[in-house]
């Protein structure tokens, strides 16, 4: 029996998006049959007692001190990026040019520039080593069957796309500072942390891109604590000591046109009270519409004209054998969790590494992002003024 090629895997950062690209890594091939099998060679981090701890902990053989490490060490294919945006290109680019395979989590960059220079390393590096960005919610089952529906045909052509993502996770004025909140490593606020997803996922869906915006961009706590116990995204600082300024957007607002004729409006707020990570999308079409809520993420809605009429929008409960990814899991309606969607997405990039094909999305496609959010931010700070993509 031959044994199936081996994968090497190098993750940077061990935060929680290190967390759920293990938990992926982990996974993947256990429920798929991988053409490579990953090998979680090691993790990386500055701090050598908590990297090494996170590396028992999260699964990985192995840790290093230095990111560049990954990139020499032979026994490494692939450099996973899960580390905050301002250090995404440097590492990226360096792993390209050494021949290595990368997954950079989202947004790709902190700036256009950066993201370009990303997108150029990829172009020359491919096909010898392929580049992904992790826009992870492509494939949470009931979206991607939500862009199956659309590339079927079956809503005609797309007239209004009603993307959000809300969270409220900083509605407390008194949660601490964190590096989201630091534009210098996370480039933006709301607007590329939780506005990125949606902008990738309303123009893969509708499967056209933005070509201008009017844009509104609102930082409402511009000073919160230094410290503090930090609990998940953000927590509970004091409320007398020091405080530190708050240098991202809260939240973004923005209309939007695409190059199809659709038009489109934006939402992406951490102060959505009662929301808690509610990314949703409204797609309508000449002939139906769907809808989406993350907060619901098994369910997918679906309005078809054709059927009786105002019979109302009819729930898919996205879990049956033929509807993307789910047929290698539970039994039928027995749901899948944020999770899966990076199991999903190291099985789709482990695949198209096999067949020497570009992974989606790619840089190319992640820096289309970028350019929304670049037009987002150039917008908001000229009054909203209409600007092109
Ligand atoms: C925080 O806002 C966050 O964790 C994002 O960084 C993720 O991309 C999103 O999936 C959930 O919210």
């Amino acid at each position: 029996m031959s044994e199936t090629e081996t994968l090497g895997i190098g993750m940077v950062g061990y935060a929680f998006m290190g967390a759920a690209h293990s938990h992926a890594w982990r996974t993947a091939p256990r429920f798929f049959d991988l053409p490579l099998a990953p090998r979680m060679a090691a993790v990386a981090g500055r701090d050598p007692d908590r990297v090494a701890a996170a590396a028992t902990r999260l699964g990985w053989e192995s840790s290093e001190t230095d990111w560049r490490r990954l990139i020499e060490r032979d026994d490494i294919d692939l450099i996973d990026i899960c580390v905050p945006g301002d250090l995404h290109a440097e590492i990226a680019i360096a792993a390209l040019e050494a021949g290595k395979h990368v997954l950079c989590e989202k947004p790709l960059a902190n700036s256009v520039a950066e993201a370009e220079q990303m997108t150029a390393a990829a172009e020359a590096a491919a096909p010898r080593a392929l580049a992904m960005c992790g826009f992870s919610y492509r494939r949470t089952p009931a979206l991607s069957l939500a862009k199956r529906l659309v590339d079927s045909g079956a809503l005609g052509s797309i007239r209004h796309v009603r993307a959000q993502y809300l969270q409220d996770w900083l509605s407390d004025e008194n949660a601490p500072l964190t590096w989201r909140l630091d534009k210098t490593k996370s480039g933006s606020g709301a607007l590329g942390d939780i506005g990125a997803h949606i902008v990738d996922a309303a123009q893969w869906i509708a499967g056209s891109n933005v070509t201008g915006v009017s844009a509104m961009l609102e930082t409402f706590v511009e000073e919160r604590p230094v410290g503090g116990d930090f609990v998940g995204l953000g927590g509970h600082g004091g409320t007398d000591g020091p405080k530190g300024p708050v240098t991202v957007d809260d939240a973004a607002i923005f209309t939007a046109r695409f190059d199809d004729g659709a038009i489109g409006v934006f939402e992406a707020t951490r102060f959505a009270l009662g929301r808690k990570n509610a990314m949703r999308l409204e797609i309508n079409g000449s002939k139906a519409a769907l809808a989406f809520d993350f907060e619901d993420l098994n369910s997918l809605w679906f309005y078809d004209s054709a059927e009786a009429p105002n019979a109302g929008f009819r729930r898919i409960l996205a879990t049956e054998p033929e509807h993307p990814y789910t047929g290698n899991w539970w039994p039928v309606g027995h749901g899948l969790g944020y999770e899966h969607a990076f199991t999903h997405q190291a099985v789709d990039l482990v695949e198209a590494i096999a067949r020497g094909e570009q992974p989606r999305p790619s840089f190319a496609e992640a820096l289309g992002v970028q350019r929304v959010l670049a037009a987002v931010e150039a917008s908001a700070a000229d009054q909203s003024r209409w600007t092109e993509v």
